[in-house]
């Protein structure tokens, strides 16, 4: 669209960030990037998104739209012939990858960030159990909707490719994740061992 204002209101180390500027990539938008500071956010930012008050927000001729994935999803409609279409066309298969876009936020970040950052030694286990149940569902999806291919969406790159960006490295965070439970299960016998004796 020519002569379209975009700003992006972002923070360097945001995965919900860097799902919004891969799809302003892939669809070859010019944008202005505003980096926010968390400990003194800007005016903008408390009006853009007055609710979560949280990045990113994408302001597109000075209309404010908030949370990365409806971003992703307004992007590829406003922007509608611009570079890629980053949703399939066919509304059964959009659904799809709408509903496995809401599974990565909802089930697989929360596990994953259960299994890091939670208070108790039992928590940190639940979390990697869960997060390993979600990834294992996730691949599922990835076989199924790609049929081998290297996307989602098969060749080509799309919206639920930059919705799984939030994950770095997820391979790692799988490995570190058996590791630590191989851990427990080896720490559990041991002290069910020592009550015996
Ligand atoms: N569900 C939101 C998550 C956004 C989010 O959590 N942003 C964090 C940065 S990673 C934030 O702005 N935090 C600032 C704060 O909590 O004060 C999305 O998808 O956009």
């Amino acid at each position: 669209m020519a002569g379209a204002e975009v700003k992006v209101l972002g923070q360097w180390a945001s995965v919900w960030v860097c799902r919004v500027r891969i799809a302003l990539h892939l669809k070859g938008l010019d944008y202005e990037y505003v980096e926010e500071d968390f400990n003194n956010k800007s005016d903008l930012l408390l009006t853009s998104n007055p609710v979560h008050k949280k990045v990113p927000v994408l302001i597109h001729n000075g209309k404010p739209i908030c949370e990365s994935r409806i971003i992703v999803q307004y992007l590829d409609e406003a922007f509608f012939g611009s570079g890629p279409s980053l949703l399939p066309v066919d509304p059964h298969q959009r659904a799809i990858e709408r509903f496995w876009a809401a599974y990565i936020d909802d089930k697989l970040v929360v596990s994953w960030v259960q299994a890091f950052k939670a208070k108790t030694e039992e928590e940190k286990a639940e979390g990697i159990k869960l997060l390993l149940a979600a990834m294992e569902a996730l691949e599922g999806a990835l076989r199924e909707c790609s049929k081998g291919k290297p996307f989602f969406g098969g060749d080509c790159v799309g919206a639920l490719d930059a919705a799984e960006a939030v994950l770095p490295d997820v391979g790692r965070v799988v490995e570190f994740a058996k590791i630590r439970r191989t851990q427990q299960a080896a720490a559990e016998a041991a002290s069910a061992a020592a009550k015996k004796n």
